[in-house]
């Protein structure tokens, strides 16, 4: 509780991710950072740890190995360690990490901070986690009786499963700013003083980068939610509305970062940034470019192929898109319409022309193409490479994984070999969890290979992996 000028305290933690495999491709805690935000215009004192921390060298000294090289557009490989696989994966023959500081640096960080009021933890992939539980664990043992929030994708996707398992005291489904009231009522007796208005994201803060002990690139989402529903993807289930920030707005945000900050890398996280340009992407580019920003921006996240025209590739080039990846998905035309019909095969054709003649070279141009959708065989993800391939782009595979509530999650859990519906470890990637006889992993072996000899990952490539 307040008392004159005593701070409520919340300790918030990015936590560890557990996985075969992970590759920080401009990975940060946007929303635990909004939230950080938030709390931050109530009043409160936010502390932040990352377990992600990818410059956390003083405090790596006893492992006596290098942290990996980062690239200068801000992405690189996480520090690992190998762990114990979880006993339901033991079978797979692949090793398991834990990405991110070691369990020593996390003590010796909170070691040094006081024992806050509440710490709240956030969360991403629903097979990560074991991270978070083993982080929870650690965050108990030093702060016994500090009650600990947590929230984020994997407890929105996944709520039964967290709330049984891991070890947190409330788990939060909401997002950030709906949970806020509550929250401040149930730690620290009061009402909130600040809330964004409800539907309108300018009225947020700008997310709490500045409290991350360094940070090399600052991930900006224009939006929420997606006015799409592909049957493979989320996005609906957590943003029921798509809702749209004002161009101008975005553009304020990133030259705070840039001249205060000395940020010059930006991550674009939006489920649909090109749709309907006039409204956003236009406006955005024509205003970064008439102040000279002089930024490099990325978009890991899939682009949308058929708003690309001429003019919004040309745009795209001058303001300093360098990273950008198209959702394409499949060049099967019977799938594209079943998976929700974003593109078709002459939009990618179009688009890979106009990007061409804006600058833009085939090795720049990623498209990513999804690998073991139920019922998908190898020749299909064969032939869409082939496909993609021959417009004079770059394939990218994503593996897919099976997320609960989405349209195509029955038909997953029908056609995995692996009890999904139980045991959210299951939908990982790498495991391809609801490939059949049709796309073994010899198959896939051969497609990544594929892939590869085509120009592979521009940031693999970068790592020097
Ligand atoms: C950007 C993004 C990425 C980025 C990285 C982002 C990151 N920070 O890690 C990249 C491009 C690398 C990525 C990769 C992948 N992704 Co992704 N990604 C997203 C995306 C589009 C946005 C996430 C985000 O930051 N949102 C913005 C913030 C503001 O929202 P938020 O995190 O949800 O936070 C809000 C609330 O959750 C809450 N909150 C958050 N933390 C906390 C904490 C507390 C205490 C409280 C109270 C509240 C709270 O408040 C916040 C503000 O409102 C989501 C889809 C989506 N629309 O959310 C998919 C999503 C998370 N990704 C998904 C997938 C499948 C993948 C890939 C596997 C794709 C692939 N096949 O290759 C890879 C795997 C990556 C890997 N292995 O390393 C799935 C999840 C799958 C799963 N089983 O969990 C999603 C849901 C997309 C989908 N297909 O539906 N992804």
């Amino acid at each position: 509780m307040t008392k004159g000028n005593v701070k409520n305290t919340v300790l918030l933690v990015n936590p560890w991710i557990h996985d075969f495999a992970a590759y920080d491709f401009w990975i940060k805690p946007l929303g635990l950072l909004y939230l950080g935000a938030l709390l931050r215009a109530n009043g409160c004192r936010v502390t932040v740890v990352d377990c992600l921390n990818p410059f956390a060298t003083d405090t790596l000294q006893p492992v006596r190995r290098p942290l990996p090289r980062r690239s200068s557009f801000g992405e690189g490989k996480f520090f690992k360690e190998e762990i114990k696989k979880p006993s339901c994966l033991r079978g797979i023959p692949r090793r398991y990490h834990r990405y991110g500081i070691t369990p020593n640096v996390l003590r010796q960080e909170l070691s040094r901070l006081a024992p806050p009021d509440v710490i709240m933890v956030g969360s991403m992939m629903t097979y990560w986690y074991t991270g978070v539980i083993a982080t929870i664990e650690i965050l108990k043992e030093t702060f016994p009786g500090v009650p600990i929030v947590l929230g984020g994708n994997y407890v929105r996707l996944s709520a039964e499963h967290a709330r049984a398992n891991s070890g947190a005291d409330l788990v939060v489904t909401e997002t950030a700013e709906e949970a806020l009231p509550y929250l401040l009522r149930e730690f620290f007796h009061r009402e909130a003083s600040f809330l964004p208005l409800t539907g309108k994201l300018d009225s947020l803060p700008y997310p709490a980068f500045d409290l991350l002990a360094r940070c090399d690139q600052v991930p900006v989402m224009t939006s929420r939610g997606c006015p799409f529903h592909c049957s493979y993807c989320a996005s609906n289930i957590l943003n029921p509305r798509f809702l749209r920030r004002d161009p101008i707005c975005v553009t304020d945000e990133i030259q705070v970062w840039r001249e205060r900050h000395g940020i010059t890398n930006f991550s674009f996280y939006d489920d649909a940034l090109l749709i309907r340009p006039d409204e956003l992407i236009v406006p955005l580019l024509k205003e970064i470019i008439r102040r000279n920003l002089r930024c490099q921006f990325h978009c890991p996240n899939g682009l949308h192929l058929k708003e690309v025209t001429t003019d919004i590739a040309h745009l795209m080039f001058a303001a300093g898109f360098r990273t950008i990846r198209f959702g394409f998905e499949t060049s099967d035309l019977d799938r594209q319409t079943e998976t929700g019909g974003k593109a078709n095969n002459d939009d990618l054709r179009r688009a890979v022309a106009y990007l061409k003649k804006a600058g833009y070279k085939a090795e720049d141009i990623g498209v990513y193409l999804l690998c073991g959708l139920p019922g998908q065989s190898a020749d299909e993800v064969q032939e869409s490479i082939d496909f993609v391939a021959s417009c004079g782009a770059r394939p990218v595979i994503a593996e897919y994984s099976p997320i609960p509530g989405t349209a195509l999650w029955e038909a997953a859990v029908a056609h995995s070999p692996y009890p999904i519906a139980d045991e959210p470890l299951f939908h990982n990637n790498t495991l391809l969890p609801c490939c059949g006889k049709n796309l073994t992993g010899e198959n896939y072996q051969r497609l990544k290979l594929m892939t590869r000899s085509r120009g592979a990952s521009i940031s693999q490539n970068r790592a020097g992996v």
